[in-house]
């Protein structure tokens, strides 16, 4: 039998403005309604960019707290808190996410071009944040922008050893500009380059590269991360109605593919958190 399908959400990220798209959840009540929908249409992780009551994107620790026992109160998923908040953010402030206490973390594997910014995760600052998630207990989710992170991967293992629950997941955050393409060559290549250790991946495309990506992420056996953070139409200009739509969408994908959705209780036990 193949092997169920973790579909993690990301419903909201940093960059997206609320005036530009008001579907975009940026409230607490959103986000709680957005995971409810969302693990009804079949997803198993959420993955959490917090923003102000100006929906602006912020770090705020009360917020942090506030936004993750909102998901918790609403829904079962998985939750992951974004470690890379938006090209703004101090590393200090990154690292101390892990005191809201989430399930898991992302956690970038270098520093990379993004759009017209700098997406900035120097090695000492991946270090200590992999470290602090090993000794918390919170699973990393291994985020790889270009082929230059997979290798990096390796040297984090090699160096520190596997996160505390002994599982390596990674995702492969695909056609941001200034990272590797949205391809199935680059998808390729970066599969053939993960490093011994590693016990799932998923894939994203941003933007236009989103069903591409989707599409090679099953033909190779994949996981699969979707939501508003990553695209915002669902078809050539055609505006995504909500992050349920798209979670519906990979769950259709999959069941082409014969894979059925992971549930939150399968996720955990693929992160190793139970
Ligand atoms: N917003 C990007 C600068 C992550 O969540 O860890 C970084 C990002 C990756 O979205
Ligand atoms: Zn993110």
């Amino acid at each position: 039998m193949a092997e169920p399908l973790l579909i993690t959400v990301a419903p909201t990220g940093a960059e997206t403005a609320k005036a530009d798209c008001p579907q975009l959840p940026t409230t607490p009540e959103e986000l709680a309604a957005t995971a409810a929908d969302c693990e009804a249409a079949g997803a198993a992780m959420i993955h959490i960019h917090v923003r102000d009551a100006e929906h602006r994107p912020t770090l705020d620790q009360g917020l942090l707290r506030e936004w993750v026992a909102a998901v918790r109160s609403s829904s079962s998923l998985v939750v992951q808190l974004s470690t890379g908040g938006s090209v703004h953010d101090p590393l200090e402030e990154r690292l101390k996410v892990l005191d809201a206490a989430p399930d898991s973390c992302s956690l970038t594997m270098g520093t990379t071009n993004f759009g017209d910014d700098v997406f900035l995760n120097p090695w000492p600052f991946v270090a200590e944040l992999y470290q602090l998630a090993q000794s918390r207990g919170i699973a990393p989710e291994f985020e790889l922008f270009d082929l230059g992170h997979v290798h990096s991967l390796g040297r984090l293992l090699a160096k520190y050893g596997p996160p505390a629950g002994g599982k390596v997941h990674v995702d492969f955050v695909m056609g941001v500009p200034g990272g590797m393409p949205g391809t199935a060559p680059a998808l390729v290549a970066g599969v053939a380059a993960l490093p011994p250790g590693v016990t799932s991946w998923s894939a994203t495309g941003i933007g236009r590269s989103t069903l591409s990506v989707a599409m090679a992420s099953l033909s190779m056996g994949g996981h699969l991360r979707v939501g508003m953070e990553d695209v915002l139409t669902i078809s050539r200009g055609v505006p995504v109605e909500s992050n349920a739509q798209l979670v519906s969408r990979a769950v259709e994908l999959g069941r082409l593919a014969q894979r059925t959705p992971m549930t939150p209780a399968e996720c955990r036990t693929l992160l190793g958190l139970d």
